[in-house]
């Protein structure tokens, strides 16, 4: 009886502690710091950058009125070589400008309609608290300007996106991008800081089907993406459009998800994240791999560039990486490091591969032939080209030069030239066992590339003309030939 009492005390104790600490709870539950009695005594103009740039933080100190004003661009432009899609922007580019403000500014926000466009639009920004995000207070018809103001009340850095219906259709179309809200002191310095944004394109041809492209809106239901991209296009933040620093340097990462429906498991290949902003907001996580993005969320990543090379940013769902597109590059320059790493970088292997299936098994695959008519020979080397940097750069290297040991050249190669079917059957069979390549013994294994007769003919073709192999016009009915002897 006296035990039961003492546990009944016990009890009630317990609720009344758990209560109290519900309650002390919910009295910070505001969780930010804006004194809303206080109005910015300053107007500014705020910076806009395209991707992967990021507008500067404000040198003086305190909040203000920020003016933004960003203005809504259809246009056509490319998604990949020889791929074009029309975009529907906010400011000119996927992404859409990179907005930075102040944890407690006010900020009038001005969205533009440009007359020469065919739909109305609007924009929904993570980082305001109100309804649809602004969404209703700026819908407008092309020809229009919408304002509305907002005060930011969260600090953390935000996706914002059309939300026009049909809505996954005008995301779809390139309609995202990021805002920063800053701290009140702002983020502590780095070097550089980048913008970076991953989406999905669903394209009415699959990826690399040249011309341009409509948006498919049973894929984009169904999930299937043809591209899978960093910034709007592939290649848009890699080869020559990498971003660069220097060894030593320290990076942050605006990384933002546009989706509309994949989740991106951001990882930087040769880097570990010193600090990471988890989903963009203030809980720091250290020495972090890889960070989860959701569609239609963000994050910050930050690191040091300790040894010289290039760093690939990618979708760890890793054929989106090689296959469809999702890879961005920072090269760091300067002196080898060798008290952090040392060895032989291969880098090169980590280039895009393209999209044709390689396999390694010995059962044919049937390949879809279309009937296309033969090309010249100018035709064949523009057309193989594209192809050679899809399908065969990755191990070859784009000059032809291979990597000694492992990935033979495709230069001036006796063994090549001494085939009477040009190599032919090394492309769509594959080739495995000790070859010698000029003097050089090479034991390894090729996939067979899943080229038609007309891809086969140009990329074999390309390598004759380009790299002093003695030039050389393969046909398609002569890889057609080729593939009937071996029935
Ligand atoms: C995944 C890596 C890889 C890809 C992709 C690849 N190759 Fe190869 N290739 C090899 C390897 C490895 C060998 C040597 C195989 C061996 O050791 O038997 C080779 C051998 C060759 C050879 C004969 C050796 C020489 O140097 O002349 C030719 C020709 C060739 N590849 C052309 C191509 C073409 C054209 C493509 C694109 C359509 C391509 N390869 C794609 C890895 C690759
Ligand atoms: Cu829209």
């Amino acid at each position: 009886m006296k035990r039961n009492t003492y546990l009944n005390f016990f009890i009630i104790t317990l609720v009344w502690m758990m209560l109290f600490s519900l309650n002390s709870c919910k009295d910070k539950s505001a969780g930010y710091q804006v004194d809303l009695t206080k109005l910015p005594d300053r107007e500014v103009f705020a910076e806009l950058t395209d991707a992967p740039y990021v507008p500067p933080s404000r040198p003086e100190k305190g909040n203000a009125f920020v003016r933004v004003d960003l203005e809504i661009i259809e246009k056509t432009e490319r998604l990949a070589d020889g791929v074009d899609y029309t975009f529907w922007t906010f400011g000119g580019q996927v992404p859409g400008k990179f907005i930075r403000i102040r944890q407690g500014d006010l900020v009038e926000f001005h969205l533009h309609n440009h007359p020469d466009n065919l739909l109305p639009h609007n924009i929904d920004l993570h980082a305001v608290t109100g309804p649809g995000g602004g969404a209703e207070a700026s819908l407008i018809a092309p020809g229009k300007s919408a304002q509305f103001t907002f005060r930011a009340l969260n600090q953390g850095l935000y996706v914002y996106h059309c939300a026009t219906a049909p809505v996954g259709m005008h995301i779809a179309n390139g309609m995202y991008g990021l805002i920063l809200v800053e701290p009140l002191e702002g983020l502590p310095p780095v070097d550089h800081e980048f913008y970076i944004m991953q989406s999905e394109f669903y394209t009415t041809g699959s990826f690399g089907e040249k011309g341009h492209q409509d948006f498919d809106m049973q894929k984009a239901m169904d999930e299937r993406p043809d591209y899978v991209v960093m910034n709007g296009a592939v290649g848009a933040a890699s080869g020559n459009n990498r971003m660069k620093v220097k060894v030593g340097e320290t990076v942050r990462l605006f990384i933002g998800n546009g989706g509309p429906n994949l989740v991106s498991s951001f990882h930087v290949i040769g880097e570990i994240f010193n600090k990471v902003y988890v989903e963009g907001g203030t809980l720091i996580n250290k020495d972090v791999q890889t960070t989860l993005v959701p569609a239609g969320g963000a994050a910050i990543a930050e690191f040091k560039c300790e040894v010289p090379g290039t760093l690939h940013l990618v979708d760890h769902s890793i054929f989106r990486a090689f296959n469809k597109g999702a890879l961005a590059q920072i090269e760091v320059q300067g002196e080898e490091q060798f008290a952090v790493f040392t060895g032989k970088q291969k880098e090169e292997v980590y280039l895009p591969e393209g999209s044709a299936i390689q396999s390694i098994s010995s059962g044919k695959r049937q390949i879809e032939q279309l009937d296309i008519p033969e090309k010249t020979l100018e035709e064949r080397i523009t057309a193989g080209q594209i192809l050679y940097k899809q399908n065969c750069m990755a191990c070859h290297m784009e000059n032809g030069s291979g990597i000694t040991g492992t990935f033979p050249p495709l230069v001036n190669s006796d063994f090549l030239q001494a085939r009477s079917d040009h190599g032919i059957g090394v492309v769509l069979d594959g080739l495995q066992g000790e070859i010698m390549v000029n003097g050089v013994k090479y034991n390894n294994i090729m996939p067979a590339v899943s080229l038609n007769d007309d891809q086969a003919a140009s990329v074999i073709t390309y390598v004759l003309n380009n790299f002093d192999n003695g030039g050389g016009l393969v046909t398609a009915a002569k890889v057609k030939e080729w593939r009937n002897e071996q029935k």
